[in-house]
């Protein structure tokens, strides 16, 4: 079994996936965004910070809270600036043209296997109109489905890639992780382990 530079296997074949990605406009995927050190490094800060709890699943906020309930976001909401090991990567991904403004806020998701996130759209007028995960541990499916259609397109996120959802990936498919411990890819089981993502969106307010 082949496996990528974070140890894992790699679940998708480079053809299958491209022609997935192809199918969403607006769907852009990087894989080895970051390397190894940089991976383990960002985990060794998220790791050093609280959580929050009162979701399935623990999260963190920077820049701004984000209240899930009545999905808003308001100027009292502002935690501060982006902590340096966050604005560095931020500052990154739109000097690489990936995100027109350098983004203000981040959400830090941590999914133990057989947790997941229900499919959604990201808050339209919360935020711009570019959202960037960044997928550190484990790899997992992500399924982005049609929100009319219902097709449904899963993509393979591994650790140190990301994903940029954007145009019609942004606003007419919702994303989501399904909450189970494996994953199947090209007719492999693929164990889930404990993944963490980061979100990067810039606020409207
Ligand atoms: O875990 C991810 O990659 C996606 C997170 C997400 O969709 C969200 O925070 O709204």
């Amino acid at each position: 079994m082949q496996l990528d530079l974070f140890g894992q296997s790699s679940a998708v074949t480079e053809t299958s996936k491209s022609n997935l990605i192809n199918l969403i406009p607006g769907l852009r995927y990087v894989e080895h965004y970051i390397g190894v050190a940089e991976h383990d490094a960002l985990l060794r800060c998220i790791d050093a910070q609280s959580w929050i709890t009162d979701l399935k699943r623990r999260v963190q906020h920077y820049g701004y809270q984000y209240d899930y309930k009545a999905r808003k976001i308001a100027k009292d909401m502002q935690l501060g600036n982006l902590p340096t090991w966050l604005q560095t990567v931020a500052c990154r991904l739109h000097q690489d043209g990936y995100i027109s403004t350098v983004p203000d806020q981040v959400i830090v998701n941590e999914y133990e296997p057989g947790q997941g996130i229900a499919s959604h759209i990201d808050c339209e007028p919360c935020f711009d109109n570019i959202i960037i995960s960044l997928s550190l541990g484990s790899g997992c499916i992500m399924n982005l489905t049609h929100k009319i259609e219902k097709t449904k397109v899963p993509i393979w996120l591994a650790p140190g890639s990301i994903v940029v959802l954007q145009g019609e990936a942004r606003y007419e498919w919702l994303h989501g992780i399904s909450p189970r411990k494996t994953d199947e890819q090209d007719g492999r089981k693929l164990e889930r382990k404990r993944r963490v993502s980061l979100t990067f969106r810039k606020v409207v307010l």
